[in-house]
């Protein structure tokens, strides 16, 4: 062998050694917790970092060793100013805001550090998966950089394998909550922009080759076909992969293309997913040496004039609007039982629906909503003001939706994808949210796309929704606020509403605020009793609404708002609840509960 051969050999293998190496980004793997993992969640070394110093230095450059090296303090001789493991500690998955008083209104970088035993299967190739952090994150294993991920409610994940050894393993990440006029959502929004890991992390092991992504639904407008695909992702991407629902004896054996896609279509009579029979079948995507197992549900969601049918029956979405933030203590919900908690809320009211507002919740929130038989409306923050002729901010809100898509799309219950709440109108708009809509419907053709428009009073005491994006939407949704932030609830029983086109209405907000507790008149702003009369006469007024298809009231739960700053009153919440934060029920609750319940007879007939 010549020493240029030797060379070129040696060459080779270098490269080959650095793309074995070498982590990056990966495509999102969907349903985690059917996978080999195991959790980092827990304590959390942390170091708070307003200026960035961990990672750029004097000169606002990136740093090679900065704190995401992770390195030990071996000698005295050496200058160091951080030290994780003299620092102290956060819990993930949660918010950094109500973990420690001191970070009550902190917006900035905190640094997280996990050091953890771990043995790495041979053969097996590992991720590493953020449920969410809230907003920008950067992520170095071993010390080595791995990349950044924007936006604070969807899921990430990177490739590790080769990265992780035998032995004690760190991951770094920093946490950047700043808000910014280019970011989705912006520098202004109606709720706390809650900082940190807010959701689980994850190591995934995985087969060479496995199930990375599959979409199993019925077919639109078909109650009787079942269609799909499946996604492998790895070397060996022909292997046949199969697709099995033992319930209906369904068994389907695939041969994927050359990019490990494949696609599948077969005939079966589900018991249907519904409201009042929530049935999830088990099915099984199994290739010879993975098994990936979710439970599925199979409903038909269409428009029909002014009527949504499920199943092909008229049904009448009873809503309500609820934020990701926990019952009692407040903060980013961190647990099933806190997700749990608010649906069970929205079921005691009567609902059937609930519009995750604002931003994609977590996993278990949509998943917990399923089982439970509430229908969900799922949305991402592209909220007020956002930079409509930005390509970043474009892409960051198209990789939010794919995101949330990618994730939620075997939900059942799932049937709006909202792209935007209240955005002033403008043609730069409307070319950013119809190109969201299409991608959307590119990426899921079953569903309804929505957005939380605005209405408008066309001449004292008419209401319309005159916005060019409705003629995009399957629905016409939008928030009013009669009675509240236009004139007294008394505005209520003389207005009446008309619409040029004929699809659903859907009003996506509705309400106003009441102080648990706080008593006085009708007209006497934030008692229980003001709100109880909006309610009471919100609902009239929305009784003649031509072509109300659902309602969502703004909102379950009392939340925190910086927006919201009368002491006493609100006290940085946002009082709109028909519960209060620390759980009690205001009496708007009781009247929405019982206007659902004749709903419910009167649809259920
Ligand atoms: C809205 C927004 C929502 C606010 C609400 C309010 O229209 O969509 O995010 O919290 O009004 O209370 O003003």
């Amino acid at each position: 062998m010549t020493i240029t051969t030797m060379k070129k050999i040696m060459l080779l293998m270098a490269l080959w050694s650095a793309t074995m190496l070498s982590a990056q980004f990966a495509p999102q793997i969907i349903n985690v917790e059917a996978r080999k993992t195991t959790s980092l969640n827990g304590v959390w070394k942390t170091t708070v970092d307003p200026f960035e110093n961990g990672y750029y230095d004097y000169r606002w450059k990136p740093m090679k060793n900065g704190y995401g090296a992770d390195k030990d303090i071996t000698d005295k001789t050496t200058l160091y100013e951080q030290n994780f493991a003299n620092e102290r500690t956060l819990i993930v998955p949660g918010d950094w805001n109500t973990q420690r008083s001191e970070f009550y209104y902190y917006e900035g970088t905190i640094w997280y550090r996990k050091r953890f035993n771990f043995t790495p299967t041979e053969n097996k190739r590992t991720f590493l998966y953020f449920g969410a952090a809230n907003y920008e994150a950067i992520v170095f294993v071993n010390g080595k950089e791995l990349g950044k991920h924007i936006g604070g409610f969807t899921p990430f994940n990177f490739e590790v394998t080769g990265l992780m050894k035998k032995g004690e393993n760190s991951v770094v990440v920093k946490v950047d909550n700043k808000r910014a006029f280019e970011a989705v959502p912006t520098v202004n929004t109606d709720w706390w922009n809650y900082g940190g890991i807010t959701r689980g992390v994850t190591l995934i092991e995985t087969p060479a080759t496995f199930v990375r992504d599959y979409y199993v639904q019925l077919k639109k407008g078909d109650k009787n076909t079942i269609s799909g695909w499946v996604q492998l992702d790895g070397k060996q991407l022909d292997k046949s992969v199969n697709v099995e629902i033992p319930e209906l004896k369904i068994a389907l054996q695939l041969k994927p293309d050359a990019n490990g896609y494949a696609t599948f279509e077969c005939k079966a009579k589900p018991n249907y997913w519904s409201p009042e029979n929530p049935k999830l079948y088990t099915v099984n995507i199994v290739t010879d040496d993975d098994v990936v197992t979710d439970q599925i549900g199979f409903r038909t969601i269409e428009t029909q004039g002014t009527k949504i049918l499920l199943n092909g029956k008229e049904t009448f979405l009873r809503g309500i609007c609820i934020h990701e933030e926990a019952a009692f203590r407040n903060g980013r919900i961190f647990s099933k039982e806190e997700d749990i908690t608010l649906l069970e809320w929205a079921k005691d009211m009567g609902c059937n629906f609930v519009r995750l507002a604002h931003y994609p919740h977590n996993e278990q929130m949509v998943r917990q909503a399923e089982r439970l038989g509430l229908l969900v409306w799922s949305e991402i923050p592209v909220y007020w003001t956002i930079q409509w002729t930005n390509p970043a901010t474009y892409q960051n809100a198209e990789n939010q939706l794919t995101d949330m898509i990618t994730r939620d799309k075997n939900r059942t219950n799932v049937i709006i994808w909202s792209i935007a709440n209240e955005t002033p109108q403008s043609a730069e708009r409307f070319s950013f949210l119809s190109r969201l809509a299409a991608k959307a419907r590119s990426l899921d053709p079953v569903r309804l796309v929505g957005a939380a428009m605005e209405k408008e009073e066309v001449k004292p005491g008419l209401m319309t929704l005159k916005d060019e994006l409705s003629k995009v939407t399957d629905v016409l949704s939008f928030n009013q606020y009669v009675g509240w932030y236009d004139g007294l609830p008394e505005k209520c029983d003389r207005v009446n509403w008309t619409f040029s086109e004929q699809k659903p209405v859907i009003i996506s907000e509705f309400g106003g605020c009441a102080v648990f507790g706080m008593h006085g008149g009708t007209t006497d702003r934030f008692t229980e009793e003001f709100q109880e009369d909006l309610y009471i006469r919100s609902i009239n007024m929305l009784k003649r609404v031509p072509g109300l298809a659902g309602v969502t009231p703004w909102i379950l739960k009392d939340f925190r708002s910086p927006r919201r700053q009368m002491r006493d009153i609100q006290d940085d919440f946002n009082r709109k609840g028909v519960i209060s934060d620390k759980g009690e029920k205001k009496k708007s609750f009781f009247i929405m509960q019982k206007w659902y319940e004749e709903l419910k007879k009167q649809y259920n007939k």
